[in-house]
């Protein structure tokens, strides 16, 4: 488990998690970024997948990315906290980690899910994703390699202080 500062559509992992939103059919933030760098085959695939509900996952092939999968799921919208929302980001976290398993993926790399457009704070989902995939990898001992992927370096710095 790792925390890096990059651009998620860079790193040639074994799958990327893409934080949509519940059409799967595009967006903002990292979102349409994965599906600009993948290419229009992301969301022919994704038009197939009949959407995805809060806290689940679902998997495309990676198309044009350097990575071989994209993990597709949907974090919550932050609405003061008192509405099953650490829940619900913990379960995007175990449900793509198990989706990983189940696929026999060895590398993942996260987004801060939630945190952008949907208005998470940062120190608080931060520590959602470290416990919940600490937990995950102690049950399960795979995916091999997790990294949490960060867009700024202030993000990186919540995440390495968790990890430190
Ligand atoms: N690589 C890594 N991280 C990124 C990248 C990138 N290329 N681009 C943005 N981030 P957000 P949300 C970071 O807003 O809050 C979309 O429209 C960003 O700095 O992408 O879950 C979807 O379709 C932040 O730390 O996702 C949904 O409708 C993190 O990724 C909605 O936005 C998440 O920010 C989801 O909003």
């Amino acid at each position: 488990m790792k925390a890096i500062q990059a651009n998620i559509t860079t790193l040639a992992v074994d799958a990327i998690v893409n934080d949509a939103n519940s059409s799967l059919l595009g967006g903002g933030g990292v979102d349409g970024a994965i599906h600009r760098a993948a290419g229009p085959d992301l969301v022919a695939e994704c038009r197939l997948l009949g959407g995805c509900k809060t806290g689940q996952a679902k998997i495309t092939k990676g198309y044009r990315l350097p990575a071989k999968h994209v993990i597709h799921t949907v974090g919550p919208v932050w609405r003061g906290g008192n509405n099953g929302e650490p829940e619900l980001l913990a379960n995007c976290y175990r449900n793509s980690l198990q989706i990983a398993v189940d696929h026999s993926l060895e590398s993942i790399a996260f987004p801060s899910i939630s945190t952008g457009i949907f208005g998470y704070p940062i120190e608080q989902a931060a520590e959602i994703a470290v416990t919940t995939v600490k937990q995950f990898l102690a049950d399960s001992g795979t995916p091999r390699d997790v990294t949490f992927c960060c867009f700024s370096a202030a993000d990186l710095r919540v995440y390495q202080a968790l990890l430190d």
